[in-house]
């Protein structure tokens, strides 16, 4: 099952869960209405997988490729690690299907606060377009994933504010009239 919950405000390291005392943990049924969507999948299969195939035919997920999210690997890793958690927005989706490793996608409910969704092998997610947020290694430092996109790949973050984005205007009326 999917682990998620509202964050505290500490500024401490941000690779720790930063759970509520006590946790005040977000179900997938709340995370619905923020326009986040979840599969399970079995990562072990992740090459030639037919519940992956009919999720990326049914959304269109047309293009993919695998990012490894480690010092060693990812060039430019500090600038990255920093960039990826600042908080922004994209005009598109964010697809993302952990392989390998784990990570937290922080994303910002109705009332603005932060919801912390740990991410494990095996889980797949979308961010929808417009939707303020940011990700984060957790304590083991590694995240595998493949990045899926309809279409031909565009990762520019917009930082907050981001108000003027046709995305944003658009994801803004959706919170209004979701549940
Ligand atoms: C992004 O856009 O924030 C990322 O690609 C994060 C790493 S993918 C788990
Ligand atoms: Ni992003």
């Amino acid at each position: 099952m999917l682990q998620a919950w509202y964050m505290d405000d500490s500024a401490e390291d941000q690779r720790k869960p930063h759970k509520l005392e006590p946790n005040k943990p977000v179900s997938l049924q709340q995370l619905e209405p923020l326009g986040v969507l979840y599969w399970k999948l079995n990562a072990d299969k992740y090459e030639d997988d037919p519940e992956l195939q009919k999720i990326r035919k049914e959304r269109n997920y047309s293009w993919m490729d695998i990012i490894t999210i480690h010092k060693d690997t990812l060039p430019n890793y500090e600038e990255k690690i920093k960039s990826f958690f600042e908080e922004h927005i994209h005009l598109d989706e964010e697809i993302r299907y952990i392989i390998d490793g784990s990570g937290y996608f922080d994303v910002r409910d109705k009332e603005e606060q932060w919801i912390r969704i740990a991410m494990q092998k095996g889980d797949l997610i979308t961010l929808p377009a417009g939707i303020y947020h940011r990700f984060t290694l957790d304590d083991n430092n590694y995240t595998k994933a493949m990045r899926l996109f309809v279409g031909d790949p565009v990762w520019t973050p917009y930082a907050r504010p981001a108000e003027e984005f046709e995305a944003r205007k658009k994801y803004v009326q959706f919170l209004k009239l979701s549940a």
